[in-house]
């Protein structure tokens, strides 16, 4: 056999001498994407009705959506748990399919290089969109990740970037799906999930020809990824995916644990966020009261808890808090970044206790929460009618059996069953019964 001389430009095929390059590498990889993503996207769209954006503005970070709220629904708060399985799913599985992503671009890059760059109209057109749906893909995974480990790296845009960036995404990501699925399947059904080249019974896969003439554009104009001139194989594409598998595996597992306590959080590794503190308060904080300025002056004897309705304004200090009604609920917190904690035994005031003080006996409705803290994020939050209805839906003073800790939002925070972090605002200061509708 006559060899050709090694070509240099990325633009010839013969460039690209990867033995595992193949339309069963692809395939498989995709597939994995295919149900990892459509997992993730859909979670992630939960995570944005969970926010009650629709609510008030004070909840939404995209007001601009326009028709993408278009499946907004009042957000449950059955089971408890259900924010913390969603969002834990959302980062967990986002985090753990990085490796699978990247080997799939890895494994069809030849097709960046291809000549001609444009072959049609059709072939421009889905150019453009393999451009937004991997740029699309690199972009979600990079705002995701950063928002998780450097919060403070996008203050307040991280929302926008990461909600219109999934709709630019998700677009391209059907389109590719409706153009490749028949493909990936049938590739995969054929030859199963055995690579037949590690087969030495199975018959030799045809090698395309690479002269110009011969080469016949795939149905979506694309050579098969398949090498004209491979190099020797050092790993199997089974054992190709073994690696990318691994991968996967340590990042799970590096991950997974902040959605536990105990031991397994400490195996968390790659989920920075929120130091324990010793005591009952011995579960996650998401900021400091130092870090947000809470003086101990707003929060001594002088605190007091203004609630509003159409009876006019009652204020309360803690101690009249105490005198009230007390009821326990075991809630955990769950925050948008994926980590959680299970439930801590939360005991205060029925948030519907205090609307019917501000004057909804029987009918609680919406309630604006505002914190005492004066700059950041999250001092405000709306909670809809459902959610103040709730039994277990508390203005907690207690956790654990003890005061709340300055850092877990003493002398008052809210705790809502199944809600996102966010809307358990710490160092309540106001509460206004019905202004929202
Ligand atoms: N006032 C105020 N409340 C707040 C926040 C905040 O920044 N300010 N952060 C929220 C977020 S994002 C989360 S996840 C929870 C975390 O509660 P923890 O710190 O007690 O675990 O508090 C919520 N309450
Ligand atoms: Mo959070």
């Amino acid at each position: 056999m006559v060899r050709t001389p090694r070509s240099t430009l990325p633009s010839d095929p013969r460039f690209w001498r990867s033995p595992l390059r193949g339309p069963w590498f692809t395939s498989v990889l995709g597939l994995v994407l295919l149900a990892g993503i459509t997992l993730v996207f859909a979670t992630g769209l939960l995570s944005y009705a969970a926010y009650n954006p629709d609510l008030s503005p004070v909840n939404d970070k995209t007001p601009d959506k326009g028709l993408l709220g278009f499946y907004l629904f009042d957000w449950p708060t059955d089971p408890h748990w259900l924010y913390r399985l969603t969002q834990g799913l959302h980062v967990t599985v986002g985090i753990t399919l990085i490796p699978v992503l990247l080997a799939k671009l890895w494994s069809v890059v030849p097709k960046l290089f291809a000549l001609p760059p444009v072959r049609s109209a059709a072939h421009a057109l889905e150019r453009v969109s393999v451009l937004l749906l991997v740029g699309g893909a690199l972009f979600e995974v990079a705002t995701g990740v950063l928002n998780v480990q450097l919060e403070y790296l996008f203050p307040g845009s991280f929302y926008r970037l990461h909600f219109y960036g999934a709709w630019v995404f998700i677009g391209a990501f059907a389109v590719h799906v409706a153009l490749r699925l028949p493909q990936a399947v049938r590739v995969v059904r054929e030859r199963g999930l055995r690579d037949p080249a590690a087969d030495p019974a199975a018959p030799p896969a045809p090698r395309p020809a690479y002269d110009a003439g011969a080469r016949r554009p795939g149905p979506y104009g694309g050579a098969d990824l398949v090498s004209p001139d491979p190099a020797e194989p050092t790993l199997s594409r089974r054992g190709a995916l073994g690696v990318v598998g691994a991968g996967s595996l340590l990042l799970f597992a590096t991950t997974a644990g902040q959605s536990f306590d105990g031991p397994l959080r400490r195996t968390a590794l790659l989920a920075p966020h929120g130091g324990a503190e010793p005591g009952p308060g011995d579960f996650q904080i998401n900021k400091t009261a130092a870090a947000v300025r809470i003086r101990r002056s707003d929060t001594g004897p002088g605190w007091r808890l203004r609630v509003t309705g159409p009876r006019g304004e009652v204020r309360l200090s803690r101690d009249a808090l105490l005198e009230l009604d007390l009821h326990e609920a075991a809630l955990p917190i769950a925050c948008v970044e994926g980590w959680s904690t299970s439930d801590q035994r939360w005991r205060g005031v029925r948030l519907r206790d205090l609307a019917a003080l501000a004057g909804y006996a029987d009918d609680p409705p919406d309630v604006l929460v505002e914190s005492l803290q004066r700059r950041g994020s999250f001092r405000r939050a709306a909670l809809r009618d459902n959610q103040v209805r709730d039994p277990r839906s508390l203005l907690a003073l207690q956790v654990n059996g003890a005061d709340l800790t300055p850092d877990h939002g003493y002398p008052a925070r809210i705790i809502v069953p199944a809600a996102p972090g966010v809307l358990n605002t710490k160092w309540v200061s106001a509460l206004t019964f019905g202004s929202l509708r």
